[in-house]
């Protein structure tokens, strides 16, 4: 029983089936992956120096989300949840945007319809039934656009998202549901949420299931592509089950020693995304070194800019917390809006 597993380059850095990506398109991969994973040990350390309330690591999952995030042409648009700072990363939203929400100085921080990435959903789920609203709405007005759900493993087990499955099914919406089985829904594993791999649920919906090795960012790429192009010429939804693993904790509020094996975690290590990439192309391309070095510089230099970013951030006005709700403000709102501003 089960799908087999899309794989393009494997752990040792061994390319076991075809491609077309260039020197240059390996060597963009590996910038961007070692950003991302720079953006993400950086916000992590700022939490630990009191910087942030919270940070949500994508630690491991660099390849799943680097290599869909770079498949998706300038007008698809994207319904993230919280972890999805790669992506955020691939769709050119200054990373620093993204602390003011950890920081709480922020409610969004940047333009979701310039950037076509949403703001990140916190509820498990609930933006695949935006992604699918929003690909409805693509059908109707004829554009030949995709939209992108990303959500993880224990997402699937959430109503919104089986709720997602059908509408998408039922309107053939050109909608990417793109899953991150990262193993763990916080302390709950996988075998927990599913009997079978989640890519197979598609099936019972009635659209294509695929499942991609999600720490090989070559395959990654290749099968969003694809995914992608099926969904804006017309051919419907697509589920895919990136398999990869959460290598860090759940948030910097959450301790994996209580709930995992360590060895699990160590037999992952050896499948990181970043090492596997490297590989290749310390043995293929001969100025490697050369270049490595440019991106391990620019990475410094991104890790200065967020930390002087995430201090400067501006104190939000407390009283803008009662912004968005009412269009009218009710009275007893204004009576606490104004107490609020006396405090300051
Ligand atoms: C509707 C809802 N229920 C519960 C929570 C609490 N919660 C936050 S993260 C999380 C686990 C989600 O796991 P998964 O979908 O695998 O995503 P991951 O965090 O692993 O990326 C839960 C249960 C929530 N945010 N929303
Ligand atoms: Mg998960």
């Amino acid at each position: 029983m089960g799908l087999p597993i899309s794989r393009t380059l494997a752990p040792d850095g061994e390319l076991v089936s075809a491609h077309d990506f260039t020197v240059e398109d390996l060597r963009g991969f590996h910038r961007d992956m070692v950003l991302a994973r720079r953006i993400d040990t950086e916000a992590y350390a700022l939490q630990r120096h009191g910087e942030l309330g919270l940070w949500a690591p994508l630690l491991g999952q660099e390849a799943a989300q680097i290599g869909s995030g770079r498949a998706l042409d300038p007008d698809d648009f994207v319904f993230p949840s919280y972890r999805e700072h790669g992506v955020a990363w691939c769709r050119g939203i200054d990373p620093a945007k993204l602390l003011g929400l950890f920081r709480g100085t922020s409610l969004g921080g940047w333009d979701p319809a310039e950037h076509r990435y949403a703001l990140p959903a916190i509820i498990i789920g609930a933006q695949t039934l935006h992604a699918v609203g929003y690909g409805i709405g693509l059908t109707l007005e004829g554009r030949e656009s995709a939209a992108i759900a990303y959500f993880g493993d224990g997402a699937t087990s959430q109503g919104d998202t089986n709720e997602a499955f059908v509408w998408a099914a039922s309107y053939n919406a050109p909608v990417v549901f793109f899953c991150q089985n990262n193993q763990y829904a916080i302390s709950v594993p996988l075998e927990r949420q599913t009997r079978i791999p989640i890519a197979q649920r598609a099936a019972g919906f009635g659209f294509e299931g695929v499942r991609v090795d999600g720490n090989d960012v070559l395959a990654v790429h290749q099968v969003t592509s694809e995914a992608l192009r099926k969904a804006r010429e017309g051919g419907g939804p697509t589920l895919i089950e990136a398999v990869t693993y959460r290598m860090g904790a759940h948030t910097t509020s959450d301790d994996p020693t209580r709930y995992r094996d360590p060895h699990e975690a160590e037999q992952w290590a050896e499948r990181d995304p970043l090492l596997r990439l490297r590989r290749l192309l310390e043995r293929t391309d001969p100025q490697f070194e050369e270049f490595d070095a440019q991106v391990q510089a620019e990475a410094d230099r991104l890790g200065e800019h967020l930390r002087e970013s995430c201090r400067n951030l501006p104190d939000p006005d407390l009283a803008e917390l009662f912004r968005h709700v009412y269009a009218d403000v009710p009275p007893e709102l204004v009576a606490q809006r104004e107490e609020v501003r006396s405090w300051s």
